[in-house]
């Protein structure tokens, strides 16, 4: 009798343990963020304000680390990572996450929006909602629009100031097929690279030129290797805090409302450091000898992006709408 109660009493003891220890493995946890950016970057400080806000307001109940420099892989295999809950969060530009997430695709049209305060309000908004639900009905839900001001040309040849002078140039563009078919329609030769073989491609003349903003171009050392910058501005490409769908759906509604707001607030923090940022890096491109040029009129690039328009528009006859939104924007 003593021993049989002895035995009922120990397995009631065990049974409620390892239930005390489901309930706060299912409760507490470990986010991995992915971030391709060095540790200064608008992004990075983004990013971690945003885990910071979320640790502290669920008590710790959800903790986490964002992993700098992209030593959790390629942008491409991070976005497909996400998508399958590997990766919980990250910040991802929406240029190559267009190969998965079609809807996302419109924002890697050459001179869609007309000025980064345009894209700003538009993503804000219905745009922004309907980019949105494409990536949510993907695995990714959007937490924060994050600014990446806009891309221009820099190479190790010359200053661009037409369509023309892109001819016959090595250019390398971000994973999409419709960078290639921007650089082909300027007779140029696109070369689709992962971010972190730039910097040696450009040296070792694998690639003669590349394009991006004035603190990618200037954090990745760019251009030490390619000094002339020419300020054609041609794709401003929102980027997106967001988090795996597989990791939100792990979430209590009240851990969702914070991880919303947390992203929120971290996208407006980086947007005001990327306005500081930009100016800054400015400053060290110019320093550092970079030869820039603006380009007073950049009719002609608008231009040659008409083969562009027409076949992503007889491809995807369901975004007309959209695209005309963004474009008749005021
Ligand atoms: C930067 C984006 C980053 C991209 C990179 C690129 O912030 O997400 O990976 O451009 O050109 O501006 O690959």
């Amino acid at each position: 009798m003593t021993s049989s109660l002895s035995r009922l009493s120990f397995g009631a003891v065990t049974a409620i343990a390892v239930s005390g220890l489901t309930l706060s493995a299912a409760s507490a946890l470990e986010l991995r963020g992915w971030n391709i950016h060095v540790d200064d970057y608008p992004v990075s400080i983004g990013m971690q304000a945003f885990l910071d806000e979320v640790t502290e307001r669920t008590d710790g109940e959800i903790t986490g680390k964002v992993y700098n420099n992209g030593v959790l892989g390629d942008q491409p295999d991070a976005i497909e990572q996400t998508r399958l809950g590997a990766i919980d969060f990250g910040e991802f530009s929406l240029g190559p996450m267009g190969q998965s997430i079609p809807e996302t695709n419109i924002v890697s049209l050459p001179f869609i929006f007309k000025s980064v305060p345009d894209m700003y309000s538009l993503m804000d908004g219905e745009v922004g909602e309907a980019i949105g639900a494409g990536m949510e009905a993907k695995g990714l839900v959007p937490l924060g629009w994050y600014d990446a001001g806009a891309r221009s040309f820099y190479n190790s040849k010359m200053p661009i100031n037409t369509p023309a002078d892109i001819t016959g140039l090595k250019v390398r563009v971000m994973s999409n097929d419709l960078y290639v078919a921007m650089i082909e329609a300027m007779d140029g030769n696109a070369t689709p690279m992962a971010f972190g073989e730039v910097f040696q491609s450009l040296k070792t003349g694998v690639v003669d030129g590349a394009e991006n903003n004035p603190p990618s171009y200037e954090s990745t050392n760019h251009y030490e290797v390619a000094k002339y910058y020419s300020l054609t501005e041609h794709l401003i490409i929102p980027e997106c805090l967001c988090m795996s769908k597989r990791t939100w759906d792990k979430l209590t509604p009240e851990q969702q409302v914070i991880v919303k707001e947390a992203g929120k607030s971290s996208a407006e923090l980086q947007r005001s450091l990327w306005q500081e940022r930009e100016k800054k890096s400015m400053e060290t491109l110019v320093a550092g000898g970079t030869i820039v040029n603006t380009i007073a009129d950049k009719t002609a690039f608008q231009e040659a992006m008409a083969p562009v328009y027409e076949k992503y528009l007889a491809s995807n006859p369901d975004q007309v709408e959209l695209v005309n939104m963004i474009r008749n924007a005021d």
